[in-house]
């Protein structure tokens, strides 16, 4: 196999300068005399010549040539060339490395193959240019506490599964335990899920007040959230590490905010695999979550960023786990609302309205919604339950061209807050204002309310 590589100058032999001293077959056939001394000072082979005249490519013995590698960046010599290779040796196979917005010869020449120089250094600089940040960020995070210190690592109100994974991740950092560095909320997780989470990869948060924020001069870290978002002063805070945008201004020893990222478990991943370490199973599974819950499985506001993190972590996690996560148990008692509300369902013009009164779990009501739209004939499904003193309303549709959210909006915005879009929504109202201003909570009085909008949207909308 031998390569004639055409250049301009020795750039292209600096980049590839191992490989083509090593194989020896890479032919440098370079405009200045000077570039060509310099390659074979290096070790490589090299001719220089006049690039726009035939002579140069004879003595080139073009023949003998394999293929043809084209690195010119003036885009006028580049065209010259490859029409002058092109008529000299139809059949030759050529690569031609340029930009993107500037790409060479005849689209439809199959023997010509665009390589961008943007991707190549995007695939294989800009991540190694990145590994240097993150490490330097990490040594900046080590940098601010010190062994003694205590640390409270803050989350939201009810933190979800990339709060928590990128809080497992900072204490793995810092290499730190439960004891010494406790993450901590005003709230707590309520969600079905994320309850689950915290069972399964045992992580215990720590409720916590204002008050003991800085006790016995604890430092303060946040993760997945800023301090505005708290509305009270935190105190000091040593370390913000974010994606959301930022609201308002805020003080802190140090700040990584990644607007663009899904995720913050993607940053945290980022940091890991910067300082070199190998996540856990426990850690990777955290993170993965996070990341995947975040983004809707990479579909919400993601960045490149987050499908690379995801995949890193991808071999280390626990799918099994996952899974279990995702589909938490129902409550036994639900179940058997469910069962109840089922055995009364009365199918009218292809909606489904069940009101299972009392329910344990607030997502139950979504779950029956969606599998309501499973029985034959159901084109909508409307499930409403009693959670706590509100009244939470679920809809789904088989996703025509009628907009649920929009319905629900029309109905329960001023009540309550509702919203949606086209195939999916809900409404969630206080007890006593959905009384006034319908009397009760029935599967009649639901049905009397959203069937006629139903009806009138699809009038309205002829079918596309
Ligand atoms: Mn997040």
């Amino acid at each position: 196999m031998k390569y004639l590589a055409i250049c301009e100058d020795d750039l292209l032999f600096q980049f590839m300068r191992k490989l083509a001293t090593k194989r020896g077959e890479v032919l440098f056939l370079v405009q200045e005399s000077e570039a060509a001394r310099r390659i074979r000072r290096r070790g490589g082979s090299s001719q220089s010549g006049d690039l726009t005249a035939d002579t140069t490519y004879e003595k080139a013995h073009l023949d003998r040539v394999n293929q043809v590698i084209l690195f010119i960046r003036s885009r006028q010599l580049r065209e010259q060339v490859y029409m002058l290779l092109r008529t000299a040796k139809p059949e030759l196979p050529i690569v031609s490395l340029s930009s993107e917005k500037e790409a060479t010869g005849n689209h439809k020449d199959p023997l010509l193959r665009r390589l961008p120089l943007e991707d190549m250094f995007e695939e294989f600089c800009a991540p190694q240019l990145l590994d240097t940040i993150n490490r330097r960020t990490v040594e900046r995070i080590r940098s601010l506490f010190r062994e003694k210190d205590k640390i409270h690592i803050l989350l939201q109100h009810d933190p979800d599964p990339d709060a928590i994974g990128s809080a497992l991740a900072l204490r793995e950092l810092l290499g730190r335990n439960r004891a010494t560095t406790p993450i901590v909320t005003f709230g707590e997780v309520t969600r079905p899920e994320n309850l689950a989470m915290i069972r399964l990869l045992e992580i215990q948060i720590d409720r916590i007040t204002h008050e003991d924020l800085h006790q016995d001069g604890a430092k303060l870290a946040l993760v997945d959230v800023q301090p505005p978002y708290f509305q009270r002063p935190l105190g000091k805070v040593d370390l913000v590490v974010d994606h959301h945008p930022k609201r308002a201004p805020f003080p802190a020893r140090f700040t990584d905010l990644r607007t663009q990222y899904g995720a913050t478990s993607t940053i945290f991943t980022e940091y890991l695999r910067a300082a070199g370490m190998e996540p856990s199973q426990r850690l990777a599974t955290a993170l993965l979550y996070g990341i995947k819950s975040d983004t809707l499985f990479l579909e919400r506001g993601s960045h490149i960023a987050d499908l690379e993190a995801f995949t890193f972590l991808y071999p280390f996690a626990s799918r099994a786990l996952i899974t279990r996560m995702e589909r938490p148990a129902l409550p036994r008692e639900d179940l058997e609302a469910l069962g109840r509300a089922l055995s009364r369902l009365q199918l009218e013009d292809g909606v489904a309205v069940i009101h299972m009164g009392e329910v344990k779990r607030e997502d139950v009501i979504p779950q029956m919604a969606e599998f309501c739209l499973q029985i034959e004939g159901v084109e909508w499904a409307i499930v409403s339950g009693l959670s706590g003193n509100r009244v939470v309303i679920s809809v789904r549709n088989v996703g025509y061209v009628k907009s649920a959210g929009d319905i629900m909006k029309r109905l329960f915005d001023q009540i309550g807050s509702a919203g949606g879009h086209r195939a999916m929504a809900k409404a969630v109202v206080p007890l006593d204002r959905f009384k006034e201003r319908f009397g009760e909570v029935s599967e009649k009085v639901i049905r009397e309310a959203i069937v006629p909008l139903i009806a009138e949207r699809e009038e309205d909308q002829p079918h596309e």
